[in-house]
């Protein structure tokens, strides 16, 4: 069996961890946006590959779900010493990471080959593609003005007012490597419960990867990262709120419906089913709210067996 899973970061992760752990981890591919990707003091810095990565080596900090556990900030505090604002938390550990992305890529080599380099040197079996080799900075239009979105989110605490959200240059972005490939084989796709705007849109608008699951739409399911009208993680809610989307789980099942002919909704959201399904998109009650260990593996299970489903052509 193969699952091809497109992730964002944090969100994403906990899914991620629970599938890895109840799944042969080779045989999940991971699909990751690569919008969030800023370079800050001259390093190239991919937070949500690096977030996927570190949480499925076990390494994560487990309180924020970003950068490394015990990490130390060294180094950041220096750089402020030398007048320097160190708005973006980059902690010593981490930094190793940026330091050997930055010298492979100004070496000649692509994101992929980084992301692989990075994911053997800490151990993790599952595959974890960047979307794009290319570089497509998700920017955010706001009432402050034009920003890059880590600027939008962790400089400006998401505080500005969304009035666009664009990807630069991603009309000429090809997928990396594998990616058609990997989906063409898929047993079954999964929409992680990431931001659809921010996260999973990027990825998206690569040209290629909607058309991919459109062709593939019976077997994709998504996980609604929103629940009782609010986002699991991150300010997904405000920023589809400010876009003008309706912020509940039909609103995300109307973003996704061309390309995924199920959606697993929480036990709070069970009311919207009927609208969903007279969307043409069927529904899986199940808890997505995962706050355990055991919350995550429960949920990998279930989507699990959707995929055992479709690989036998049960439901197809
Ligand atoms: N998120 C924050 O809210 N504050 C930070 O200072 C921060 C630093 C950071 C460093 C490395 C990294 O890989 C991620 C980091 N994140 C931080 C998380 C990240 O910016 C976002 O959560 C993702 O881009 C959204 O998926």
């Amino acid at each position: 069996m193969n699952i091809v899973a497109l992730a964002g970061g944090i969100g994403a992760s906990k899914l991620l961890l629970g599938l890895y752990r109840v799944m042969d981890p080779r045989d999940l591919t991971i699909i990751v946006n690569t919008g969030d990707d800023i370079v800050l003091h001259g390093l190239s810095i991919s937070p949500d590959l690096d977030i996927v990565t570190y949480t499925l080596a076990g390494l994560v900090n487990p309180e924020t779900g970003w950068g490394f556990r015990d990490e130390t900030f060294h180094t950041l505090e220096q750089l402020a010493v030398y007048g320097h604002s160190p708005w973006f938390h980059l902690g010593d550990r981490d930094l190793a990471t940026h330091i050997h992305r930055t010298e492979m890529l100004r070496g000649g080599a692509g994101l992929s080959q980084v992301a692989e380099s990075i994911r053997r040197a800490v151990g993790v079996e599952a595959k974890i593609l960047p979307m794009t080799d290319d570089t497509v900075p998700t920017m955010i239009d706001t009432d402050e003005g034009r920003l890059h979105f880590q600027e939008y989110l962790v400089q400006r605490r998401a505080k500005p007012r969304v009035r666009a959200i664009s990807f630069e240059g991603i009309q000429n972005a090809r997928p990396t490597p594998g990616v058609l490939e990997a989906l063409e084989r898929a047993s079954c796709i999964l929409i992680c419960p990431s931001n659809p705007l921010i996260s999973i849109g990027p990825i998206l608008a690569v040209p290629g990867i909607r058309e991919a699951l459109r062709d593939r739409r019976r077997r994709t399911i998504a996980v609604c990262p929103i629940v009782g009208g609010k986002s699991l993680k991150g300010p997904s809610d405000q920023m589809l709120a400010e876009l003008g989307y309706e912020v509940s789980a039909l609103g995300v099942a109307r973003m996704y419906r061309d390309i995924c002919a199920t959606i697993v909704i929480d036990p709070a959201d069970e009311s919207y089913g009927p609208e969903i399904q007279s969307l043409g998109v069927d529904v899986i009650v199940h808890a997505t709210v995962m706050r355990t260990l055991a919350d995550k593996e429960v949920l990998a299970q279930r989507l699990l067996q959707f995929a055992e489903s479709r690989r036998a052509g049960v439901a197809a």
